[in-house]
C-alpha cells in the first residue's frame, strides 16, 4: 500500500503523447532522478516543468512533468504525470526507467484502489470512473457521471443516517431506561420510519431499471414462425445485411445480434431460428436457443406473417410469452391481410413490412413508449446501476420484510435493532464503508492499468 507505483495511463499504442504516472511517498524523488534540468523535490505542487528523461547520460524523451503533492490529487498521494511523446518503445523506456529506480508497475485499478483506501473515493464513485471509461453513449456518460460526483452515494448515506439515527434512539432507550425527556422509540414508531425506509428502497430499485437500461440497452429478442421475416427485420432495424434471408423456411439456425440507438438508448437485438418441430438436428437445436433467448429477453417482438394469417403455432408462440414485455409485428404488410384480429384482444401491435420503413419506425415508436425512453432523459440520471449495488440493495430488502415480520409479532426491540444494523451495513457495503479486503481487490482489478 505504500509503495510507490508506476503505469502507462494512456493507451499503449502510437499518438501523439502518452502519460506515464507515478503515485506514492518517493514519487517526487523517483522522477528527479531521471529527468533534467529542474529539481522536482523544490518544486511547487502543481505546477508544469518542461524537459528530458535521461538514462545515465543518454537522452530518453522530451517531455513535460506534473507534480501534484499530497493530498492534493487523485490518490492523496504524491503524484507526478510524465507526458512523453506517445509510441510504445518511447513509453515502455520510460517505465522501465521508472521501475529501475525504485517505483512498481500499478496492477490494473491500483490508482483507483489507492484513492478509496485513502478515502479520496467511495465504492460507487469508484465503479463510477470505470463506467465513464466504458461510456458509449451520452446517458452512459452523465450516469457515470453523477455516481462520480457522488450523488448516488448521497441517496445510500441518507438512507443509512435515517437508519442510524433510529439505532441510537433504540439504544439510549435500552441503556437510560430512566431518562424522562428522551424519545421513546415504540414498535409503532420503527413501523412508519420503517415503511419510509422501505419505500426509498424500492424507489431506487425501480428506478434502477432505468440505470440498467441505459448502462446495458435492451435486450430484444425477435422470435416466430418460420419465414415470417425475422432475419428482415433485424436487418432492416440495424440498416447492415446481417442476417441471411432466404425463401426457404430454416434458413437461421444459430442466434444473430445486431444492435441499434433509439434516442441514445441501445437495442440489443437478437434474430433466432423459426421456431417449428424440426427432424433436422441442427434446426432443432437452434429452436432450443430461441426459446432460452425468450427467458432472457427485456423484449420480446413476435413477428407474424400478414399474408398467412395467425395460426395455431403463432398463439401458442404468443401464450408462451406472455409475461414477457411484448410487441406483435405483423410482418409482409405490402401483401393482403390474413390477419383475424380478434385473436389478438389485449396486445400490442403494429403492423409493417421489411420493404419500407414505415412500420419498423412506428415499432420503435412503441418501444419507446413501453420503456419511457422520452422520460429517461429527464430526469436527473442518478440511478444506481452496478450489479453488484443492486444486488446488495435487493439484500436490504430482505432484511426489512424479515423485519416487518417481526414487529407485526411484537418482537422487542433490542432484537430488532440487530436486523436494522444489519441493514445499516449492508447499505454501508454498497460504499463501501465496510469493505473486505478479497473484494476490494477483485473489484479494482477489472479496471484498467493505469486507472
Ligand atoms: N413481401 C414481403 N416479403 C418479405 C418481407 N420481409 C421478408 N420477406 C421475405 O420473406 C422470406 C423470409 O424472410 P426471412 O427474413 O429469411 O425470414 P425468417 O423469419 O428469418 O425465416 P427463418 O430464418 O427461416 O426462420 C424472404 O424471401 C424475404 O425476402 C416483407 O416485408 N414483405
Ligand atoms: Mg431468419
Amino acid at each position: 500500500m505504500n509503495d510507490t507505483i508506476a503505469a502507462v495511463s494512456t493507451a499503449l499504442g502510437v499518438g501523439a503523447i502518452s502519460i506515464v504516472r507515478v503515485s506514492g511517498n518517493d514519487a517526487i524523488r523517483i522522477v528527479n532522478k531521471i529527468f533534467r534540468p529542474t529539481d522536482l523535490e523544490l518544486v511547487k505542487s502543481h505546477t508544469l516543468h518542461y524537459g528530458h528523461i535521461y538514462d545515465d547520460e543518454e537522452i530518453i524523451d522530451e517531455v513535460l512533468v506534473s507534480v501534484m503533492k499530497s493530498p492534493r490529487s487523485f490518490t492523496t498521494e504524491d503524484t507526478v504525470e510524465i507526458n512523453c511523446h506517445g509510441g510504445i518503445n518511447t513509453t515502455n523506456r520510460v517505465l522501465a526507467l521508472l521501475l529501475s529506480n525504485g517505483a512498481r508497475l500499478a496492477e490494473p485499478g491500483e490508482f483507483s484502489k489507492k484513492a478509496f483506501l485513502n478515502g479520496r473515493i467511495d465504492l460507487i464513485e469508484a465503479e463510477g470512473i470505470m463506467d465513464l471509461i466504458n461510456a458509449k453513449t451520452e446517458k452512459m456518460r452523465k450516469l457515470a457521471l453523477n455516481q462520480i460526483s457522488g450523488k448516488v452515494s448521497s441517496m445510500i448515506k441518507q438512507l443509512r443516517d435515517g437508519i442510524k439515527n433510529i439505532l441510537i434512539n433504540i439504544d439510549v432507550n435500552i441503556d437510560y431506561p430512566e431518562y424522562e425527556d428522551i424519545l421513546v422509540v415504540t414498535n409503532e414508531m420503527l413501523v412508519s420510519s420503517l415503511a419510509d425506509i422501505k419505500n426509498e428502497v424500492e424507489r431506487i430499485l425501480k428506478e434502477a431499471k432505468n440505470g440498467k437500461i441505459i448502462k446495458e440497452g435492451i435486450k430484444t429478442v425477435i422470435i416466430g414462425r418460420p419465414n415470417v421475416g425475422k432475419s428482415s427485420v433485424l436487418n432492416k432495424l440495424i440498416d447492415e445485411d446481417k442476417a441471411i434471408v432466404t425463401d426457404v423456411a430454416g434458413t437461421t439456425r444459430d442466434i444473430v445480434e445486431g444492435s441499434v440507438s433509439i434516442d441514445g438508448i441501445l437495442l440489443n437485438i437478437i434474430d433466432t431460428a423459426g421456431i417449428r418441430e424440426s427432424e433436422d438436428v441442427i434446426e432443432q437445436l437452434g429452436v432450443t436457443k430461441s426459446i432460452k433467448m425468450i427467458d432472457e429477453a427485456d423484449l420480446v417482438i413476435l413477428v407474424l406473417n400478414n399474408k398467412e394469417g395467425i395460426t395455431a403455432e403463432d398463439i401458442k408462440l404468443l401464450n408462451q410469452v406472455n409475461k414477457q414485455n411484448r410487441i406483435v409485428l405483423i410482418n409482409k404488410d405490402d401483401l393482403d391481410s390474413e390477419i383475424d384480429e380478434k385473436k389478438l384482444q389485449g396486445e400490442i401491435v403494429v403492423y409493417g413490412n421489411t420493404v419500407s420503413i414505415e412500420g419498423l419506425d412506428m415499432l420503435k415508436e412503441k418501444i419507446k413508449e413501453m420503456f419511457n425512453i422520452d422520460d429517461l432523459d429527464r430526469g436527473d440520471l442518478t440511478y444506481l446501476s452496478n450489479a453488484r449495488q443492486l444486488g446488495l440493495l435487493n439484500e436490504t430488502l430482505k432484511v426489512i420484510n424479515e423485519l416487518e415480520l417481526g414487529l407485526d409479532d411484537n418482537i422487542p426491540l433490542d432484537i430488532l435493532a440487530i436486523d436494522l444494523k444489519r441493514i445499516w451495513e449492508i447499505l454501508g457495503d454498497i460504499i463501501g464503508e465496510n469493505y473486505n479486503n478479497e473484494l476490494i481487490d477483485e473489484l479494482f482489478k477489472q479496471f484498467c492499468l493505469g486507472k
